[in-house]
């Protein structure tokens, strides 16, 4: 379809940007704290329900808290689904996530405006908890939609407080038991779009405008519980001493530098607690959680495999034990081929250069990617930065994505509807 079509009205995007950047934002200017379950996230999907209401789109929530508005169309065909996270990480930045989600509200504005006739409706989603940082509940909002819950799992998760999610999410009014019944996929939905910040450097420093995803990085997060001897810091002998953190601190000393040798694989070791915690005292229980990716499933494993033996290894000859939990696992999922060449296809229409690259973060399209089509776009992050206050892209990287990621929308839109 020609591109001149779709226009976006780069004003309301920036206007609707600026109102979703000033909700969440640490007191202390260090970025924002719009987690999952807080106030300021259930305040910002309010926002998004309210933008979405203002251009007349109909809006909707679920049972797991993901709000929705939908351009309809005269034919009843599956929905496209376009949009992101609304959630942040603690003292995160502005774009991840919420950049995804305002650029879809000024796509689906743009195209409601263009007065294309559409095959099918356009929904837009706004997901909660994809980063996951209190409960290690990581994609909930989308793995909700999916109907890919391990209500196991979801049951037993607790913040570091032993608040449980089920708690929390019973303060916004949502009752956890009912999680299974916000699984939409077939027919509801025809495939999935995301716009997102890179997260890294590498269009940056080719200077390529966008890229389409091939593939979203598997995911692997592992609590190793070690257990030794709370003890007196000076009197203990040596030989009696059973320093849990000196084995956490041995098996980091140990993992990370095979890690840095192998090839698609990183592993982060991202969170600790200690028991009790004092420098008087021998610490007798630590908990230290690691963030394994690799969008190859055997690395992946392979990985996971070695971090528990290195563990076990280290510990032994303190005679301190181990054990690890799987909290949050994410396989690896390729994007759809097709949907890459529809990106690739827009992006030449509209004169924007566009790379094909591995997601090493974490997304909802990696959830959803593996029950429906689905397609990613990036734009740079200036110096790669993300996950803290310094995230940041550009007004025109911005636009450009939104633009690519209209286009390639009324694409899939005007395509004759498929059965
Ligand atoms: O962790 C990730 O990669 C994503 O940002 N949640
Ligand atoms: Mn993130
Ligand atoms: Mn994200």
């Amino acid at each position: 379809m020609t591109v001149s079509t779709i226009s976006i009205d780069s004003a309301f995007f920036r206007q609707a940007f600026s109102e979703l950047a000033q909700i969440g934002r640490d007191p202390s200017g260090r970025g924002y704290q719009r987690l999952a379950w807080s106030e300021a996230e259930r305040e910002a999907h309010r926002w998004f329900r309210d933008r979405a209401g203002q251009l007349g789109l109909e809006v909707f929530t679920d049972a797991a808290g993901n709000s929705f508005a939908e351009l309809a169309s005269p034919e009843s065909g599956p929905a496209l689904a376009i949009g992101s996270h609304l959630d942040t990480v603690p003292f995160g930045g502005a774009y991840d996530g919420g950049y995804g989600v305002v650029g879809a509200l000024a796509a689906a504005e743009a195209i409601q405006r263009s007065g294309l006739k559409l095959s099918r409706p356009l929904r837009v989603c706004a997901f909660t908890d994809e980063e996951g940082p209190r409960f290690g509940t990581g994609l909930l909002g989308s793995k909700a939609l999916a109907g890919a819950l391990d209500m196991d799992l979801v049951r037993r998760a607790q913040d570091r407080e032993g608040t449980p999610l089920k708690d929390a999410m019973a303060r916004f009014g949502l009752d956890l038991e009912d999680l299974p019944s916000a699984a939409r996929v077939r027919p509801t939905f025809l495939g999935y779009l995301e716009l997102h910040i890179e997260q890294g450097p590498r269009l940056e420093q080719s200077h390529i405008r966008t890229a389409a995803v091939t593939a979203i990085t598997g995911i692997r997060q592992v609590s190793l519980h070690f257990v030794g001897k709370t003890n007196h810091a000076g009197t203990t002998p040596k030989p009696d001493r059973r320093n849990a953190l000196r084995a956490a601190a041995e098996t980091i000393a140990r993992f990370s530098p095979w890690v840095d040798a192998q090839e698609e694989l990183v592993a982060n070791p991202g969170q600790i607690t200690v028991h009790p915690n004092a420098a008087n005292v021998v610490p007798g229980e630590v908990r230290l959680d690691w963030d394994v990716r690799s969008p190859d499933p055997n690395r992946l494993q392979a990985a996971v495999e070695y971090l528990i033996t290195v563990a076990e290894d280290v510990s032994r000859p303190f005679h301190i034990s181990v054990d690890s939990q799987i909290f949050h696992d994410v396989p690896p999922c390729p994007m759809h081929p097709d949907w890459i060449e529809l990106v690739a296809s827009a992006a030449e229409r509209l004169n924007l250069s566009c790379d094909r690259l591995v997601s090493w973060a974490g997304h909802d399209a990696g959830v959803l990617g593996r029950v429906m089509p689905a397609a990613m776009i990036f734009i740079p992050s200036r110096a790669g930065v993300s996950h803290a206050p310094e995230e940041y892209s550009t007004d025109e990287a911005m636009l450009d994505g939104v633009r690519l990621l209209a286009q390639t929308a009324a694409d899939l839109l005007t395509r004759e509807a498929e059965s």
